[in-house]
């Protein structure tokens, strides 16, 4: 178990800070990028590690607090792992994002998708330790719903029929991939 009381989330996305937040509960205090600097963090890596990686030491080297990175991305099966890593670039807004997955799965009967995240908890310039969360699902036939973010729309977690999107925080934030990874955090922070 490790003693952290602050944490910098090394994101820029709202959404995601949202979900980590309400996740991990208060028994942290939480500081983000935006307190420290206006820079975006080049995302080069090959893999959902190596840019967790890279906003987790960018983020624990500007504050010197520990520090905790989540890169993830939706793995389509029909379409050999996409939009995977870059699921973030994957069109120019959500719902374009959404359109473009729809339109190369049309026809296709093999919907099956997971969400992946990793998470990086920076705490000191050499000691890190990572967690990762795997959420298995169906990508819809629509987009349905108005919670969350994202892919959300269109995303139907295994054991439901209705999306992440309908569904909501209570259960998704129990579920998701996110939710599997921030468990284990937990745990190693002991809250
Ligand atoms: P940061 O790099 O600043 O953290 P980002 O949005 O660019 O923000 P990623 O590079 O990790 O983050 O891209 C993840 C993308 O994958 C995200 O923008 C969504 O499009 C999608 N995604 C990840 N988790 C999701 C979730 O829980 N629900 C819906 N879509 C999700």
């Amino acid at each position: 178990m490790k003693h952290v009381d602050t944490l910098i989330l090394a994101t820029r996305n709202q959404h995601k800070i949202h979900e980590i937040e309400q996740i991990l509960g208060p028994a942290l205090i939480y500081r983000s990028l935006s307190d420290y600097v206006a820079v975006q963090i080049p995302e080069t890596g090959q893999t959902l590690f190596e840019n967790s990686m890279a906003k987790a030491r960018f983020a624990h080297k500007i504050s010197t607090l520990p520090a905790l990175a989540d890169d993830s991305g939706l793995f389509i099966n029909a379409l050999d792992g996409e939009p995977g890593i870059y699921s973030a670039r994957f069109g120019s807004n959500d719902e374009q994002r959404i359109a473009r997955v729809l339109d190369k799965l049309q026809n296709e009967e093999e919907r099956r998708a997971h969400f992946e995240a990793v998470f990086v908890l920076m705490i000191g310039a050499d000691e890190y330790q990572m967690f990762e969360g795997i959420c298995s699902g169906t990508i819809a036939n629509e987009p349905r719903g108005t919670h969350g973010f994202g892919y959300d729309p269109i995303f139907i977690p295994h054991g439901y029929t209705r999306t992440f999107a309908e569904l909501g925080a209570e259960v998704k934030n129990k579920i998701s991939h996110r939710a599997l990874a921030l468990k284990q955090l937990k745990e190693y922070l002991g809250i």
